[in-house]
């Protein structure tokens, strides 16, 4: 059964000129690719993708980093796309992420970890809604 899940390569990833290689994975594992956009995250649109983070003390630095500078944002489709893609990018601490993972490959810390990915279906529901 294909499932939609939503992604975002977060500022860090794209000032550091990673955007082909990451998306590459993707195309590689044979996900698929079937929105795509670059945009910069209003102070909105953060608080509320991030609500349920809203009481946490890392809450503020979250919002200041994803608002920093570009994104880009997509709709990644395939079987099981919400757990295989939450594989592929790795724990959220990029120390404690898998070698071979996204964020065990290229992330040294938080909350510029590279890349979100949803978390759940509901999530990827969420989300799409919010970002297209
Ligand atoms: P994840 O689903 O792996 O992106 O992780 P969470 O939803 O728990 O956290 C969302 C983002 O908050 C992370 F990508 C980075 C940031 N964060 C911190 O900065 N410090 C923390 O202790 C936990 C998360």
């Amino acid at each position: 059964m294909k499932e939609k899940t939503f992604v975002m390569l977060k500022p860090d990833a794209v000032k550091r000129k990673l955007i082909g290689r990451i998306i590459q994975r993707f195309e590689d594992k044979g996900l698929e690719i079937i929105e795509m956009k670059m945009l910069t995250i209003s102070r909105k649109l953060a608080e509320k993708h991030y609500e349920e983070h809203k009481d946490k003390d890392f809450f503020e630095s979250l919002v200041e980093f994803i608002t920093s500078g570009k994104v880009v944002a997509m709709v990644v489709e395939g079987e099981r796309a919400v757990s295989v893609v939450r594989k592929m990018i790795g724990k959220t601490n990029p120390l404690e992420a898998d070698v071979g993972t996204i964020r065990g490959d290229f992330g040294f810390s938080t909350p510029d970890n590279l890349i979100h990915a949803s978390d759940s279906e509901d999530s990827a529901k969420r989300e799409i809604d919010l970002f297209f």
